[in-house]
Formats: C-alpha cells, sequence, structure tokens
C-alpha cells in the first residue's frame, strides 16, 4: 500500500489533511494554528478538507502522532475522501513508512511540501536545477520503490516500470544513478555560480547594491516591481518568486542603486533547499544594504522577522546593514498592532508597496545609506570651479545659492560618499567654513551610524504612521 501511494509526491488537485505535532518550545499561531500548512498545502494545489494536531512532550518513534491519534487520522482519512495527510514536522522514511500503512493514505512532510511547491514554481534553468538537487537529497531517500519518479529523474534512463530488477539490487543501481545525477548537476551548478560570483562582483563594483528580502508574501515583488522598471511576477500564493531579479531603482538626484527581488524566506526552510539556493540568494548576501520587508497584515509578523533575520545569518548575509519596512499598511484594518509593531522596531518604516505610501521615505533612507550619511550644509567653491559646482547640482539636492566674495556657496543635501567624490576629483571647497578633513570630523564622525540620519530627527513612529495614513486618506 505504501509504495503505491508514494510513488507520486506531487500534491496537486488532492484531499489533504494537515497534520501537527506540537512539542515544548514549538512556534504555534495562537490565532491560526495550522494557518501556514494550510497556504502552503493550498499553494501546492491541495483541497484542505480536515485538520489534527496533538500535543506531546516528544514524538512516538515509530509513528511520531500517538496511537490514538494515528487511528483518529485514518478514520478522518475515510470520512473526508482524504488521499493524503501533510505533517507540519519532518518525518523520518521508517516514520512515512508506518504512517502510510496505518492510515492508508500518502503522507508526507513540511520539507516534501516546500519543495513540491518549488518544483512546481521553477521556471528558470538555474531553479530547475536547484530544486532537483534538493529533492534528489532530500525526497529521494524517502521513495525507495518509485521506479517511475526515478524514470523521471535521470531522464528517461531505462529504469521505468518494465525494467527493474529484483528488490535489493534495483535499489543499488537507483543510488548509483542518482548519485550520478547529483554529481552532474553539481558541477553544472558549480559553473553557474561561478559566473554569477563574477556577475555580482562586477555590479558592486560599478553600483550600490541593495537586496530586497522578507518572508515569502511579504510584498518584495510588488515592492521592486513598484522602485524599478519592474517585471517581477508578484502573487497572492506563496514562493512567487524563485529567481532573482536586479533592476535599477532611480532615487532622485541623479543617484540610484541595483535592487534585486529574490526568493522569500519561509520558517524551517528545508535546509537541502537553501543550501541549493544559495547561488540564486548570491545578489543578496553580497548586496551592500538589505531592506528587509515585513507584512503588517500577517498576525505572525514578528516570528517572520526572526525567521528572516536568522536565515540571512545562516546564509552568512551578515555584514550589511539592515533597513526594516513594514509593507501593507494599506489595508491593516486595526493600527494599534501596527503601533505597537513600530514601538518595538522604531526604526521600521510604514510603507505600502501597493499604493506607494511611504516609498519616498524608503528611497530617501537607502539614499543616506548609499551616501554616508546625508547633511545640510554650505559648501563654498570658486565661482570659477565648474566641475565641482556641476558636481553639487547634478547629484546633490541644492537648496539655497548664495555668492559671497566671488565664491559660489552651496547650501546642499550632502553625504559622507559626495565628500570623498569630491576630494578624489581635487575639488578646492570648505565645508560650513572649515577645510574638508575637519569638517568631516565634525559632521561625519566615525561612530555615527548613516543610518540614524543627519541633521533632521525623525518622528516617532506613531507619528510617522498617522501622518501617512491621514494623507493617504
Ligand atoms: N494590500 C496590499 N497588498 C500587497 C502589498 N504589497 C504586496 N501585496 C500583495 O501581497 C501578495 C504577495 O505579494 P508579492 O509581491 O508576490 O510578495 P513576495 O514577497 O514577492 O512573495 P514571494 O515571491 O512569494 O516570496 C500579493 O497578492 C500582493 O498583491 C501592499 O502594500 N498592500
Ligand atoms: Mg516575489
Amino acid at each position: 500500500m505504501s509504495q503505491i501511494h508514494r510513488e507520486q509526491l506531487k500534491v496537486m488537485a488532492e484531499r489533504a489533511i494537515l497534520v501537527e505535532v506540537v512539542l515544548p518550545g514549538d512556534y504555534v499561531d495562537a490565532s491560526e494554528p495550522l494557518g501556514e500548512l494550510r497556504a502552503l498545502a493550498e499553494t501546492a494545489g491541495a483541497t484542505v478538507v480536515g485538520e489534527l494536531m496533538q500535543k506531546r512532550r516528544k514524538p512516538r518513534g515509530r509513528t511520531y502522532l500517538g496511537k490514538g491519534k494515528v487511528a483518529e487520522l485514518a478514520a478522518l482519512a475515510k470520512m473526508t475522501d482524504a488521499t493524503l495527510a501533510i505533517f507540519d514536522n519532518d518525518l523520518s522514511p521508517a516514520q512515512i513508512r508506518a504512517l502510510e500503512q496505518a492510515v492508508e493514505c500518502k503522507i508526507i512532510d513540511r520539507s516534501e511540501l516546500i519543495l513540491d511547491i518549488f518544483a512546481n514554481r521553477a521556471t528558470t534553468h538555474m531553479a530547475r536545477i536547484q530544486v532537483e538537487i534538493a529533492q534528489l537529497e532530500y525526497t529521494y531517500p524517502r521513495l525507495r520503490a518509485m521506479w517511475d519518479h526515478l524514470g523521471q529523474i535521470v531522464g528517461g534512463a531505462p529504469v521505468g516500470i518494465g525494467t527493474r530488477g529484483p528488490g535489493e539490487q534495483q535499489i543499488e543501481i537507483d543510488r548509483r544513478l542518482v548519485q550520478r545525477r547529483l554529481k552532474q548537476l553539481r558541477t553544472e551548478l558549480a559553473q553557474m555560480q561561478q559566473r554569477k560570483t563574477r556577475e555580482v562582483a562586477q555590479r558592486n563594483l560599478d553600483h550600490y547594491t541593495v537586496g530586497l528580502v522578507g518572508y515569502t508574501n511579504a510584498g518584495k515583488s510588488t515592492l521592486f516591481n513598484r522602485a524599478t522598471a519592474g517585471g517581477a511576477f508578484a502573487h497572492a500564493k506563496l514562493f512567487a518568486t524563485l529567481s532573482t531579479r536586479v533592476e535599477r531603482w532611480e532615487l532622485g538626484g541623479g543617484n540610484h542603486v541595483m535592487l534585486s527581488d529574490t526568493v522569500g524566506f519561509i520558517r524551517e526552510l528545508p535546509h537541502h533547499l537553501v543550501a541549493s539556493f544559495k547561488s540564486t540568494l548570491e545578489e543578496t548576501v553580497h548586496a551592500q544594504l538589505l531592506i528587509i520587508l515585513v507584512d503588517a497584515l500577517d498576525p505572525n509578523a514578528e516570528m517572520q522577522l526572526e525567521t528572516v533575520m536568522q536565515t540571512l545569518d545562516e546564509i552568512g548575509a551578515t555584514y550589511q546593514r539592515r533597513v526594516i519596512v513594514l509593507n501593507k499598511i494599506d489595508v491593516v484594518a486595526d493600527s494599534d498592532d501596527v503601533l505597537v509593531w513600530l514601538n518595538r522596531h522604531p526604526d521600521a518604516l510604514p510603507i505600502s508597496a501597493a499604493t506607494g505610501q511611504g516609498l519616498d521615505e524608503l528611497a530617501e533612507v537607502v539614499l543616506d545609506h548609499m551616501l554616508g550619511g546625508v547633511r545640510e550644509v554650505v559648501v563654498a567653491a570658486a565661482l570659477n570651479d565648474s566641475n565641482t559646482i556641476d558636481f553639487l547640482e547634478k547629484r546633490t539636492e541644492v537648496l539655497e545659492r548664495d555668492y559671497p566674495d566671488g565664491k559660489a556657496a552651496l547650501k546642499v543635501r550632502l553625504g559622507r560618499r559626495h565628500v570623498d567624490l569630491l576630494l578624489a576629483r581635487g575639488a578646492k571647497i570648505t565645508i560650513n567654513g572649515m577645510q574638508p578633513l575637519e569638517a568631516i570630523a565634525e559632521c561625519w564622525p566615525e561612530t555615527d551610524d548613516p543610518a540614524s540620519g543627519g541633521d533632521e530627527e525623525r518622528p516617532p513612529p506613531h507619528e510617522r504612521f498617522c501622518a501617512e495614513e491621514e494623507e493617504s486618506e
């Protein structure tokens, strides 16, 4: 029975029961305990027809679920005509087999479900290779009896139904085929990875790069499309994006950054998947600034932010500055929740990628990071120093112009990096009447965090949020 069921792991259009064993210390969404698993199941194409939860101090070795609950699950499956039970927990191959025998329906775990979604969504060559590697590593050991599936894996090699040998012997052959396929895929991926690494390094030399990251469905692609020329696929389902796109984001005043949109994160992302998606995440890992987008509509925003932070640490994106942005504030029914959230994260910026609300402020923050802290200062240069005056006019925001004693004195919004560029061009200037080095020490002290903004203090979160809310109405 179990072998027949596991020949096909696709979740499409099946009637499914969701199962979760809650262990001490497990994360549970109080308002909708199986909400995320349900969203994943529906994204994969299943119809959820039942739910079952059990609290245990530890999983039962053979079946994970307790004995009584296994019987309950079997009865529920019969009653609802379910063909599939999806566990929120990761199960061992032996547990899956034991459960399938007892429940008499296909059992898959959360990692397999996520892999299935990825497999369906992978459209680029690189994403397909990455998914296949992860599937061979994670799913294959669970599919010893799946000769058909293996036939697909090895690209139609003669291991289909008609050619299978007696039991163990066949398994040995299959293992070798799988190993060979894995080796081939890893080589191909490594080559692509090298190319990507070169591309990313070059891009970082040519431009300031900003990575857009966040939990799946946070609205990354929507923000990406709004900020840039767009072209990213945005969708209400989970894992709409599986590859990385990079586009130019014009920030005004002749400044731009390269913004990347990438695959979303999720709690307990199967680690094989993280490993094989490393090259997709490369743009993010090496971006100079990270925008972390959080979904204000999701009651689990806090857990999602934590997951994103952890995943970033795991993939080595630890050295860049991180800007936290709270998205979807256009539809937050209960703004008190948002205020509580913003009070806990006072630096977070509330925006709506859908309406564009707050985007100018976000651009400003990014610009501030890029330029290394923007300050309102007066830069004076000789009137005939057209290079410097041109630079200031084109690359900075000029607030006032004055021409005392044959000089140009421009009140501008100047970044630390602007000063470096001016000095590199040999500009003879004073800043607020001081020599450049003295002015740098005064206006941009080493310990200063560019993110904390320059001369103007930002209003506290509740004021920012309310002000923007009123404006948008
Ligand atoms: N109301 C509202 N909906 C939004 C906003 N931003 C995004 N959405 C919606 O949220 C859903 C997910 O948006 P995406 O941009 O695809 O999210 P993502 O973070 O790219 O998701 P993945 O690629 O799956 O990781 C879509 O249905 C969007 O229309 C927003 O500011 N307000
Ligand atoms: Mg996306």
